[in-house]
């Protein structure tokens, strides 16, 4: 067979995350409540702001903006991370960075599974945050036997899932018929399950030693516990939640509210409290377990190593400067410290470009290409966006941010959940749980800018410095 006759991998990511969203709205429907919520908001935003609208036009941002969701699945084991990473990619998806969330006391760590070449993030940007227990760091060997024991019988894909990973691996790709068929198998696996498969006590030691073990440990898969719908106004919608009967976290996880948004900013709502069945419960018994939760965010500017080294250390004043985790209690307070702190960060995206702290997509204007025919043009790019030859945006942030993600995880955990983990980061033992290295995120934007430089310089048949 050849690859004219296998089915879009891009197309092929794009339905499996309608299909979640569906699967989701079924299992949550506050989920439905807020997607409606942002789509309304969204719009609004768009109406009122030209600019903007123009700006996620030239990017090719609006065709994706009502799809453009992240989910987050938690797994046990290197054997299910590493087939999870060979599912996602049947669907172009590869795992993008590596967060080590132990130091904020939260026993994983992670990667995004996702699309990189800006052309298959425009068709279907769909990313989902997958965290691996850190099983080595339960202190009860026997409760740490229990729990890998547990991991060890269990299997989160179905016989055909894995045919079908496989057949695509040694054909190349998958045809239509199987391509949808892998979409509907796929879904299986992120599935909710009511019925636990411990029972309550085993649960409760499970929970004891940290929540987030027990939720991975005692069901049959990694349920999806969240899809989070991207916001072009976050604070507005943090806002009109409650109206709506979704109860938000009180701080928005992230830099402050800005005139050009960097990076990313998250809220979430607090976990469900689902009855569960265990085993050995008579009829109509149940337990309790919550882990299932709703999270909206906004999207920014994707930072340099310089930008991006800037950001956290402005984060870090501001915290400092709190004196305490932000919450309820103290967020007014936190929200004006955190303005105040990030005013040392420029808002206006010709001083972030000159000052190289974001990356940025160039694109030649139509009077650009009118003035190609009438003479030699300048081959030097400042000369060219003063002549109003070429334009630029910024590049969208399709990342995470470790302590947003923290702040997400505990908010949805409960405060007592927190641990103290004195072990280093391990992104080694990640890998090899992997099978395979992580990429670099920063090497992908770069990458990205450079493609955008190379067409610009193409279309005006000029030779610019690309690096
Ligand atoms: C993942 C939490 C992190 C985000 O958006 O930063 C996350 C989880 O709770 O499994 O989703
Ligand atoms: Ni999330």
């Amino acid at each position: 067979m050849n690859a004219a006759s296998f089915a879009d991998r891009d197309q092929m990511r794009a339905q499996f995350s309608r299909a979640m969203s569906e699967m989701y709205k079924n299992e949550v429907p506050l989920y439905g409540t807020l997607l409606e919520l942002v789509a309304y908001t969204n719009e609004q935003r768009l109406n009122n702001d030209p600019d903007l609208a123009q700006h996620l036009h030239d990017t090719g941002e609006t065709q994706r903006l009502a799809a453009e969701r992240h989910g987050a699945i938690r797994v046990g084991t290197a054997a299910e991370l590493a087939t999870l990473g060979r599912l996602f990619a049947v669907m172009g998806m590869a795992p993008v960075g590596y967060y080590d969330l132990t130091p904020a006391g939260v026993p994983v760590h992670s990667t995004a599974f996702r699309a990189v070449h800006e052309g298959a993030l425009n068709v279907s940007p769909f990313r989902v945050f997958t965290s691996l227990l850190r099983l080595e760091l339960i202190e009860d060997p026997q409760l740490r036997e229990f729990a890998s024991a547990a991991l060890d019988k269990r299997c989160i894909f179905t016989a055909r899932t894995l045919q079908l990973i496989e057949q695509c691996e040694r054909d190349g790709g998958l045809n239509a018929h199987d391509a949808e068929e892998f979409v509907v198998q796929a879904l299986e696996t992120f599935r909710w399950h009511s019925t636990a498969t411990v029972t309550l006590d085993d649960y409760q030691r499970l929970n004891r030693q940290h929540r987030l073990i027990a939720d991975v440990v005692a069901f049959r898969g990694p349920h999806i516990n969240h899809l989070t719908p991207r916001t072009l106004d976050i604070d507005r919608v943090q806002a009109a939640m409650p109206d709506h009967g979704i109860t938000p976290k009180a701080v928005v996880e992230g830099p402050p509210r800005r005139r050009c948004p960097i990076l990313l900013r998250q809220t979430s709502f607090k976990a469900l409290d689902e009855a569960i069945t265990f085993i050995g419960q008579a009829d109509g018994e149940t337990g309790r377990h919550s882990a299932r939760f709703g999270e909206v965010e906004q999207r920014g500017a994707a930072l340099t190593p310089k930008g991006r080294a800037l950001y956290d250390r402005l984060l870090d004043t501001a915290r400092t400067q709190l004196g305490e985790t932000p919450s309820e209690a103290n967020a007014a307070r936190y929200q004006a410290v955190l303005e105040q702190t990030f005013s040392a960060f420029p808002d206006d995206l010709e001083a972030m470009r000159t000052q190289a702290l974001a990356y940025f997509r160039y694109f030649v204007t139509p009077a650009g290409l009118a003035a190609r025919g009438t003479g030699p043009l300048p081959h030097d790019l400042d000369a060219l966006l003063g002549a109003g030859h070429v334009q630029y945006e910024a590049l969208v942030y399709e990342d995470f941010l470790p302590v947003s993600a923290a702040g997400i995880f505990q908010s949805n955990l409960g405060d007592d959940a927190q641990a103290q983990y004195a072990v280093s980061s391990s992104q080694e033992d990640f890998h090899a749980a992997l099978g395979r290295q992580t990429l670099n995120e920063l090497t992908l934007y770069a990458d990205t800018q450079r493609r955008s430089l190379q067409v610009c310089s193409e279309r005006l048949g000029v030779s610019l410095h690309l690096d």
